[in-house]
C-alpha cells in the first residue's frame, strides 16, 4: 500500500519499494521492543508519534524549510558545534545510522572490516533509504576514528562533504587548533548558507541547545531514582530522537515528560519491578534504531539507568557558558565545552575513565556494561582501561562486541543474564 508521503519521498530519490520494506521491519521491532512495555509514560506517546512519522513529517518540515531558502546540514558527531548551524539560520540533522540496511551496497566501496555505523550510514545513502541524507544540503564530518575519516574521503564523491579537524590530544596547541577549526566552520557555513552569523544569533542558539542539553541532563538525573520511572530503551529513544527533532519542540515535549516523571517518583511508582537491576551502558555511541543491547540487558531482570555515550551523557555534559558579551568570548566558550568531550578518539583520555566512575558511583549501579561495535578500536582498546580503573573501585565490568545484526542475540542473552545473575548475587 503506498503511503502519503510517497510522492515527497520519490522526489527525493528513494527506492521507494526498499524503504517500504525498511519502514515496515522498523515499525515489527518498534512494536516488539517499545509498545509492549507495560505502564509507559503518557509523555512517551509524542516519542512513539515521531518515531510512526521518522520519514515523514520532519522530512516534510525539512522540505518546507529548504523552500523558504534554509539550508539542512546533516552531521555524524557530537563534535560538530551544531550552534553555528543554526545561528546561520540552518538546521542541523544527524546522520548516524543504526541499522544493518544498505550494508552489502557500503561493502561494494568499504573494506568489511569497519564499524557498522560507518557501514550503515554508507549503505543508507547508497541504498537511497533514507531522506534525511536526501534532504541535506552539505555534510559534515570530522577527523575522530580512522574509519571515519577516511571514508569520508570516499563519501565525498557521493555527497557534499566538509571535514572538520578535530584534535586527538588536549593541550594548549589542540584548543588552540579547535578554535581554529571553529572559526573555519563558522566561515563555511556562512559562505555556505549566505547569513553572517551575529553575535545575538549565536547567543540565541548556544541557549537553544544548552536548553536540550539541560533537558535531558533534568530527564538522566530522574534516572537515580528507585524504583526507576522510566526504562532504559526509552531514555535512549528520547536521547536518539534528539539528534534530528526540532530542538525548541523536542525541549518542551521532554519537559513536560519530565514532570511526569517527578510525580510517578514522588508517587513512588516504578517502570520497572523494583527487584531490577541497576547497571550503565558505556561506550559507542547508538544510533537509531540500534535497540539490541539495552533489549537484551532489559529482558534479563536489569534496568539501564545511564547511558555513557554520545548518544547520551557525553552529549549533554557539558553547557557552553551563556554569560559572554563578545563574538570572540562565545567561541571560546564553545571551544571550551567542546573541548571537554571524552570521546575514545582522544589520548591520553583520562577524563572518560573518570566520568564512568563518577556517573557508575551516583547512578548508584551494580555493573557496568562496556559496548563496542565490532572493528571499532578507540573504544575496545579503551575498555581494557576501564576495566581496570572499575576493578580498582569494584564496580563489575562486563565487555560486550557487536554489530548490527540479529545474529548474536542469543550469545548476547546468554552473556548478559550471566552477568546479571552474578551482580545481583
Ligand atoms: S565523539 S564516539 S560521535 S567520534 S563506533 S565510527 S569511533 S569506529 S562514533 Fe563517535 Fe564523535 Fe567520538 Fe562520539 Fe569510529 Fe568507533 Fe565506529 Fe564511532
Amino acid at each position: 500500500m503506498g503511503s502519503a508521503y510517497d510522492a515527497m519521498w520519490e522526489r527525493l530519490n528513494l527506492d521507494l519499494n526498499a524503504h517500504a520494506a525498511l519502514l515496515e521491519v522498523l515499525g515489527k521491532f518498534y512494536g516488539d521492543i517499545y509498545l509492549n512495555q507495560q505502564g509507559r509514560l503518557k509523555g512517551m506517546e509524542y516519542l512513539d508519534f515521531v518515531i510512526s512519522e521518522i520519514h515523514g513529517l520532519r522530512i516534510k518540515e525539512l522540505q518546507k524549510a529548504k523552500s523558504q531558502g534554509r539550508k539542512v546540514v546533516g552531521t555524524f558527531c557530537v563534535f560538530v558545534p551544531e550552534e553555528i548551524i543554526w545561528a546561520a539560520n540552518g538546521i542541523a540533522v544527524g546522520l548516524c545510522a543504526g541499522a544493518e540496511a544498505g550494508r552489502d551496497k557500503a561493502e561494494e566501496i568499504l573494506p568489511r572490516n569497519l564499524c557498522s555505523l560507518i557501514k550503515s550510514f554508507v549503505g543508507f545513502k547508497l541504498a537511497r533509504l533514507c531522506p534525511f541524507f536526501e534532504s541535506c544540503d552539505l555534510v559534515v564530518g570530522e577527523t575522530t576514528c580512522d574509519g571515519k575519516k577516511k571514508t569520508y574521503e570516499i563519501f565525498g564523491d557521493y555527497v557534499p562533504m566538509y571535514v572538520m579537524e578535530i584534535p586527538q590530544m588536549k593541550q594548549k596547541a589542540d584548543r588552540e587548533l579547535l578554535r581554529k577549526e571553529i572559526l573555519r566552520f563558522k566561515e563555511k557555513i556562512e559562505s555556505f548558507t549566505g547569513n553572517a552569523i551575529t553575535f545575538e544569533a549565536l547567543k540565541k542558539a548556544v541557549k537553544m541547545l544548552n536548553d536540550r542539553r539541560r533537558v535531558l541532563r533534568r530527564l538522566n538525573k530522574i534516572r537515580r531514582n528507585h524504583p526507576v520511572p522510566i526504562s532504559g530503551r526509552d531514555a535512549l529513544l528520547i536521547n536518539q530522537i534528539s539528534f534530528y527533532d526540532d530542538p525548541e519542540r523536542f525541549t518542551q515535549q521532554i519537559s513536560k515528560l519530565c514532570d511526569e516523571l517527578e510525580e510517578r517518583v514522588r508517587q513512588g511508582n516504578g517502570a520497572v519491578p523494583e527487584s531490577a537491576v541497576r547497571v550503565m551502558i558505556s561506550g559507542c555511541p547508538m544510533a537509531i534504531p540500534n535497540w539490541k543491547l539495552p533489549y537484551v540487558i532489559e529482558s534479563s531482570g536489569a534496568v539501564v539507568v545511564f547511558e555513557e555515550s554520545c548518544v547520551g551523557s557525553r552529549n549533554t555534559r557539558g553547557l557552553v557558558d551563556e554569560s559572554a558579551e563578545t563574538m570572540d568570548d562565545l567561541i571560546d566558550a564553545l571551544v571550551d565545552r567542546y573541548s571537554r568531550i571524552d570521546c575514545a578518539c582522544f589520548t591520553p583520555n583520562e577524563e572518560r575513565i573518570a566520568n564512568i566512575i563518577s556517573a557508575a558511583k551516583e547512578w548508584n549501579v551494580r555493573g557496568v556494561i562496556h559496548y563496542h561495535l565490532n572493528f571499532c578500536q578507540p573504544y575496545e582498546i579503551e575498555s581494557f582501561r576501564v576495566e581496570k580503573a572499575l576493578a580498582r573501585e569494584g564496580i563489575p565490568f562486563i565487555s560486550i562486541g557487536t554489530d548490527y545484526s540479529m545474529e548474536d542475540v542469543e550469545q548476547l542473552k546468554t552473556r548478559v543474564q550471566a552477568f546479571i545473575e552474578m551482580i545481583s548475587a
